[in-house]
């Protein structure tokens, strides 16, 4: 039995047996001895110690799943933001306490060994943040699921402050080795770039394809455990890493041309160099499309050939796989998919199309227009002539299909056609992953249904049962229980254990809402988690802040539909009326910020140092500074993050409506006690629905009224004219109070919301100020307040990934759990 592992050096349990294993690992793996070992030999002695527990269950999972020849999901994403893993790994095979114990025995702190991990930060924001609590809810479902991406040999840029102005600096999260990651030298495919296609005429006198391409390189497999929480399930994350082949090789330098090779194989490793710091994309650029057709292909080929050790052909590939199309940035599937069909496989178009179809499914994270991939044909041809070709085909076959539906409306076949014409033809992604995905599906209620009334419109109306909602969620393991002790230890000891993997039971926090007692706890809990968050935010910037005060924040990426200089407006407003000796509200509150912004995002680079340069005004004012503070915590990431979610009071989700698909910050608050102050947008809809709207301060326009406001001629400058008190803020911001006598400095943000601002700050000023009035009084009301904050704990529980993947895999996916038991195991290592 499992509990009898103690001598069992590489999977015992026990304080006795981690000891043992990381003694051991800290000589054998490591090759240090205790008097010369580093923090950093610490950790990677401890991560070792986790790996092989993790190892066991990994290999068992397995075999589990291939003997039964379980479908499987495979979730295709560019992005995967895990964040830290070693205390999650600790909560997942439920061994933090046997860990600290085994730490302290051996004289060391179990925080200072996590403190050492530097984060695998492949992800920029929302989107690869929701692929990692996506992949620890599979595992912890027991569904059978590889996640497929890229390994970025640089992930998202590490932020530092220099005078106001966002710095990048190289993010460095291999450069000490990375213990989660098993190389696979040997698991290789090819992935070939450029060159031209042929007709011929195969055995059977059939016309056939065949690509020349003009360069080869390979993918090579590095794969990371992912356990799940508090089973044995331990799913594979494959991560793909590009390599000149050794055949490349043997030509490329044989040909004479040394340096000429030598150039080329840099070339090919360049592909997974650096993650694209963007959360749209950038145009034409030439790397990402070759990252994304990479990282597509590897995966499509080695699902083939798993499939193909167990299945005599091709026939049922579809019924062993569902692949999850990640937005579209691996909507290059669809395309290689066919091409791997027809070209390697021999079958024809008809069988290869449904083959296709029946395989993936695509989820769409925005409507922003201009984060809509498209990709010059000219581009496209040159990198991919095979797949323009595939493309092309399928994009005839469509729309013959449409006149025949549609013959009087050229119009509408022309609009949904996967070729935008123009001056630049362009293909575009989204409509390539609705034709070649048997689901589409949105990120929020209110997003499904404008993807369905907008940007999807034409396709919603020729296959209505083709569209779904499936409300993201956030992992409870990860944004509570590890993130949040004390929180996670009240919950427990009301309801049990079992939160963590029904997160519902969080409800059983609601009856004790208005409970004296109850609530003192809970204002500790918050106290205590604000603490660590100031403590934090010293060490970070020097700032000083009030534990006592309402903590106000807003993390996410700078963008100006998420609106960060409308709360700066709200803020330059309060601290005016104290300027003024106007009555003003009495709450003393600290601001908190964070949040990078795109490299090339002037806009968003200008609003952080707006953010900065108001704080350093109000900070350094002792008129203010006893009632107002702001700061900005540089390089908002996942291991930030866990420590802002559970300090705050008031979480700031007020972009404007329409344009946030979901949002995921958003839940994390709610879930750790934080009460909204949101425009109905996203999923803070749902999250008002559920927690009831007395416990959610809603303001601003809706997604109607944002319509109906620009389609007759939005004029900010009136409703400047019209607000003394908007007015003055505008003019403090254009006066250089907040730039040192520079009144040019902010100008461009102040020219856009007077001008022709799409995000309608102004418009929704008034309710936001108003609102945030509302709030600054509730706060005061202690008892009040805590009622809320617990309301919103307690009802928040349907935002985990687990009722989000449970959905997938219900109306999309049809899997089925698969749950693993290392009891049933007796080839286990000892
Ligand atoms: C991203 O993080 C999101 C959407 C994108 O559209 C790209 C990126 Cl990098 C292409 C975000 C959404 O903005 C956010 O509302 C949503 O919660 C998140 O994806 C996950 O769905």
């Amino acid at each position: 039995m499992h509990g009898s592992s103690d001598e069992r050096t590489r999977t015992g349990m026990s304080p006795e047996a981690l000891k043992r294993a990381f003694v051991d690992s800290m000589f054998y793996v490591q090759a240090r001895y205790w008097e010369v070992a580093t923090p950093h030999d610490l950790y990677m002695a401890a991560a070792y110690t986790v790996r092989d527990r993790m190892l066991e269950r990994w290999i068992h999972t397995a075999e589990t799943y291939r003997k039964a020849h379980a479908r499987t999901v495979c979730y295709l994403s560019a992005e995967y933001l895990l964040g830290p893993q070693l205390g999650n790994n600790l909560i997942n095979l439920g061994i933090v306490d046997s860990a600290r114990q085994g730490a302290r025995d051996l004289g060391m702190d179990l925080q200072e060994i996590l403190d050492q991990e530097p984060e695998p930060g492949l992800g920029n924001g929302g989107l690869g943040r929701l692929a990692a609590c996506y992949l620890d809810s599979l595992a912890t479902l027991s569904i059978p699921a590889i996640g497929y991406g890229i390994r970025y040999e640089h992930g998202i840029f590490d932020q530092s402050i220099v005078d106001g102005w966002q710095v990048e600096d190289c993010d460095l999260w291999l450069t000490n080795g990375n213990p989660w990651e098993i190389p696979r030298p040997l698991l290789r495919f090819p992935v070939r770039f450029g060159g031209h296609t042929e007709p011929y005429t195969d055995e059977h006198g059939r016309f056939r394809v065949r690509w020349v391409p003009e360069l080869e390189l390979y993918g090579m497999a590095y794969d990371t455990p992912i356990l799940g929480f508090g089973v044995d399930n331990t799913n594979l994350l494959r991560l793909w890493h590009a390599t000149a082949g050794r055949s490349f090789d043997l030509q490329a330098f044989q040909k004479g041309d040394y340096y000429g090779a030598v150039n080329a194989k840099v070339a090919a490793e360049n592909i997974t160099k650096v993650l694209y710091p963007n959360d749209e994309p950038e145009a034409g650029k030439e790397l990402r499309l070759k990252q994304q057709y990479f990282f597509v292909s590897c995966s499509l080929q080695d699902m083939m050939r798993a499939h193909l050790q167990q299945a005599p052909n091709l026939e049922g590939f579809h019924e062993r796989y569902a692949a999850q199309l990640n937005d579209t940035h691996p909507s290059i599937a669809v395309a290689e998919l066919m091409r791997l069909c027809l070209d390697e496989h021999g079958m024809d178009w008809e069988a290869a199309w449904e083959i296709t179809r029946r395989t993936f499914a695509y989820t769409n994270h925005t409507l922003l227009p201009e984060a809509l991939e498209t990709w010059p044909v000219e581009l496209f041809g040159r990198l991919l002539p095979r797949h323009l070709e595939i493309i092309y085909e399928i994009n005839a076959r469509f729309l013959d299909e449409l006149r025949m539906r549609y013959p009087f409306d050229p119009e509408r076949v022309a609009r949904m056609s996967l070729i935008e014409e123009g001056p630049v033809r362009r293909v575009r992604m989204a409509h390539l992953a609705t034709v070649g995905s048997f689901a589409v599906n949105g990120v929020a209620a209110i997003h499904s249904e404008l993807v369905k009334s907008t940007v999807m419109r034409d396709f919603h109306e020729l296959w209505p049962e083709k569209f779904h909602n499936v409300t993201n969620g956030v992992t409870p393991r990860r944004f509570v229980q590890l993130s949040n002790p004390e929180l996670c230890g009240i919950v427990t000891d009301l309801a049990g254990p079992g939160w963590v993997r029904d997160a519902e039971n969080l409800r059983t926090l609601e009856p004790h809402a208005d409970d004296a007692a109850f609530q003192q706890r809970w204002q500790a809990m918050k106290r205590a988690a604000k603490e660590r968050l100031a403590a934090r935010i010293r060490e970070a910037t020097g700032a000083v802040i009030d534990p006592q005060s309402l903590f106000d924040i807003q993390v996410k990426r700078i963008h100006e539909y998420k609106r960060q200089h409308l709360n700066l407006l709200h803020i330059v407003a309060l601290y005016h009326r104290i300027k003024q000796g106007a009555d003003s509200d009495p709450t003393p509150r600290t601001f908190v910020f964070g949040g990078k912004a795109a490299p090339g995002y002037f806009m968003a680079k200008l609003i952080i140092k707006l953010i900065h340069s108001v704080a350093e005004v109000i900070n350094r004012d002792p008129e203010v500074n006893e009632r107002l503070r702001v700061v900005f915590v540089p390089n908002f990431n996942v291991k930030n993050a866990e420590c802002i979610y559970p300090a705050a009071d008031l979480s700031e989700q007020i972009s404007t409506a329409g344009k946030e698909a979901s949002g995921t910050g958003n839940m994390k608050f709610s879930m750790n006690g934080a009460l909204t102050i949101g425009t109905l947008d996203g999923a803070n809809v749902e999250i008002r629905h559920a927690v009831g709207h007395e416990n959610f301060f809603l303001f601003g326009l809706t997604v109607s009224e944002v319509e109906r406001t620009l389609a007759e001629g939005y004029c900010p400058w009136e409703i400047y004219r019209g607000n003394d008190e908007l007015r003055e803020v505008i003019d403090l911001l254009r006066s250089g109070l907040f730039s040192h006598g520079d009144p040019d400095l902010f100008r461009p943000l102040t020219d856009s919301l007077l001008q022709h601002d799409p995000y309608l700050l102004l418009a929704d000023y008034p309710a936001y100020i108003e609102t945030q009035a509302r709030a600054g009084d509730a706060f005061r009301d202690v008892a009040g307040w805590t009622r809320m904050s617990i309301l919103n704990s307690a009802r928040t529980g349907c935002f985990s990934s687990d009722r989000a993947i449970r959905e997938y895999c219900g109306k999309i996916w049809r899997v089925e759990p698969m749950p693993v038991s290392l009891a049933t195991n007796d080839a286990r290592v000892s």
